[in-house]
């Protein structure tokens, strides 16, 4: 894309609003004037003797520190890109209360930033805004292993936090393929869904409170860790997938179920989508209780994991589609038996074409590594595409073909290489209806994404679907948020961050 292709469309209080459900070029910049000041020498200076320690300032505004920023201005995509001069990594909630203070009264605008894992550039600043890490503010308050209950600070990595869960019996409520990097406080802010949602529930039920700093710089103590607490709104949940704009968490309180002792996963071969259907319908049927993930991968993603990754796929034949089932439960015998009546039932019914099970630990990460390393391996080319859908699930890998199809007849599909499109792929947490439309490409590329925008919003529109089922809207999605979500909505969530946010300062121009 040219620089003179971008629209930037300034919007201020008093100017018109766009509407996004009307045809609007995506490749339009949505920017949200909040009036906040540019950062100076004497604001770093405030900075660095607040947090005393050399590694929790990272000083772009006095020197060069490009190097040293880079990895915060540019997002796990390599799609977005951020002008920050200034990394703070505080490791107190009281640290992280006088930055944002201060910034309030500066008006200093800041972006929170957790592992930086997101896929909408939610954690990136879209010009100078200040980040604030929540790096350093990785320790575990407190678990107890009566009520599996939590606390822990936001900076705490997921797949840390859940090693630690393991040597306590318990486990992590979300799972998801970027735990090695991202945060707890990243995790609830995105409100993410992940692996086991299907078993575990989303974290509007786990989490049981919060530690934030609105704003103000006050220090909101939420932390309860109480199960049943009726006493009048439940504010917490504002915070959960607010994405950094209306405070930065500094503490979660989660409860966590009991670890299960047996663990199966199948990886199964099917001829159809439909097909896909009728064993998700058996599985629910025969496994109830014990399971845990249903993930749908079509056979293009599966191709491509093996053309990137360069190893031999679980199943001996090429089939159309792909499911990984995982069952958890307390009782080894108890699981097999149930889960090979149900393989025997699918595979005599003719509902799957060929499966094979897991026989020890490093054949279950294997086989999860076919459906979790699809996001990396799709990134091997110049960009992708993404799109997180939820729709019901009979329509659900509609969107996939309705989107091949759009891009085969422009042309725009190939080995070629120069082609843009490398392929259309679809895969996702089935066990939820929740899909993601996948469109690696040789480069972000301005037909491409003419065809694909409105087209894949509007189809989800025609069948009330949500255009970020479990991403977030970040900067990435913001523009088109009208295709989801009613004006009234909006409106009362526009009137929630001028209440907490009246400055604008906290991850300004994206969400909403
Ligand atoms: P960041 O990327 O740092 O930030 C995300 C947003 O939250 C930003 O808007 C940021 O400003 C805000 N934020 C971060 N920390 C705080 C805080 N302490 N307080 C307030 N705001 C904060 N997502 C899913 O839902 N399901 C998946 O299965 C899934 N799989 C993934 C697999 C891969 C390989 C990758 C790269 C990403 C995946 N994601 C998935 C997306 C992403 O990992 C999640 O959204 C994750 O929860 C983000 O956590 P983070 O710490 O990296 O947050
Ligand atoms: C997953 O389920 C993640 O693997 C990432 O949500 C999906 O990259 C994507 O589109
Ligand atoms: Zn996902």
């Amino acid at each position: 894309m040219d620089i003179e292709d971008i629209q930037i469309y300034v919007e201020t209080p008093d100017s018109p609003r766009l509407d996004p459900t009307k045809q609007m070029p995506s490749w339009i910049l949505l920017i949200t004037f909040m009036g906040t000041r540019k950062l100076s020498s004497n604001h770093v200076q405030y900075f660095k003797q607040l947090l005393g320690s050399e590694s929790a300032v990272i000083d772009g505004v006095s020197k060069d520190a490009s190097a040293d920023l880079e990895a915060f201005n540019c997002d796990w995509l390599r799609k977005y890109r951020g002008h920050t001069k200034l990394v703070l990594r505080p490791k107190s909630t009281e640290e992280v209360s006088k930055i944002v203070k201060y910034c309030n009264d500066n008006m200093l605008a800041v972006v929170p930033q957790g592992g930086n894992t997101g896929l909408v550039g939610g954690s990136i600043p879209v010009f100078d805004e200040i980040i604030v890490s929540t790096a350093r503010m990785n320790s575990i308050r407190s678990f107890d292993e009566m009520s599996g209950i939590l606390v822990a600070d936001a900076g705490c990595i997921l797949e840390v936090v859940d090693q630690y869960l393991a040597g306590r019996s318990h486990i992590f409520p979300l799972d998801l393929g970027a735990k090695g990097s991202c945060h707890l406080g990243g995790n609830v802010s995105t409100n993410a869904g992940g692996l086991r949602l299907l078993r575990y529930g989303s974290l509007h039920g786990n989490v049981l409170g919060v530690e934030v700093v609105v704003p103000d710089g006050t220090i909101v103590d939420e932390l309860s860790t109480l199960r049943k607490n009726n006493t009048g709104y439940d504010l917490k949940q504002l915070f959960i997938g607010a994405e950094g704009t209306i405070g930065i968490i500094t503490g979660v309180s989660i409860l966590c179920p009991q670890r299960p002792q047996a663990v199966n996963v199948a990886y199964l071969g099917l001829e159809s989508f439909g097909k896909a259907q009728l064993a998700f319908r058996e599985a629910k049927r025969h496994l109830s209780e014990i399971l845990s993930a249903f993930e749908l991968m079509d056979g293009i993603s599966q191709e491509l994991v093996e053309r990137v990754a360069k190893k031999k796929p679980p199943l001996e034949g090429k089939h159309p589609f792909y499911c990984l089932i995982e069952t958890s439960g307390s009782n080894k015998e108890h699981d097999d038996e149930k889960l090979e009546k149900y393989l025997e039932f699918v595979l005599s019914n003719d509902i799957i074409s060929d499966g094979v099970l897991a026989q020890d630990e490093t054949q279950v990460q294997s086989l999860w590594s076919w459906r979790e390393g699809i996001p990396e391996c799709l990134n091997h080319w110049g960009g992708v595409y993404k799109y997180d859908v939820s729709i019901p699930l009979p329509e659900l890998y509609q969107l996939v073909d309705d989107t091949r199809e759009r891009l085969s007849s422009a042309g725009l599909i190939g080995d070629d290489e120069s082609l843009p499109v490398v392929g259309v792929v679809g895969y996702g947490h089935m066990g939820d209806s929740n899909l993601h439309l996948n469109v690696p490409t040789r480069r972000f590329d301005r037909d491409v994404e003419k065809e694909l925008e409105p087209f894949v919003y509007e189809w989800i529109q025609k069948r009330n679907g949500s255009i970020s089922a479990e991403h977030g809207l970040g900067i990435a999605k913001k523009p088109f948020i009208g295709y989801s979500r009613s004006r009234k909505m909006l409106d009362m969530m526009k009137d929630i961050k001028k209440l907490y946010d009246p400055n604008g300062i906290m991850n300004p121009y994206k969400y909403i």
